[in-house]
């Protein structure tokens, strides 16, 4: 397993927080997604066989925010 921090911009809200949580959740791989609205990032554990950052990404993308 893998811990990745991801930073999320363009999120507002719980619901935002909840969407980029579900998002990132809803990845193959992905083990557990925490986000902190309040700092804009996003911690997600994952195993690195099934799931690379850049499909973290994407997810985040995915479901209408921006991930650097
Ligand atoms: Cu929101």
């Amino acid at each position: 397993m893998e811990t990745v921090i991801i930073q999320v911009k363009g999120m507002s809200c719980e619901h935002c927080q909840a969407a980029v949580e579900g998002a990132l959740g809803g990845v193959a791989g992905v083990a557990s997604a925490k986000v902190d609205l309040a700092g804009g990032t996003a911690e997600v554990v994952f195993d690195e066989g099934a799931a690379g950052e850049k499909d973290l990404r994407l997810a985040v993308e995915e479901a209408g925010f921006e991930a650097a």
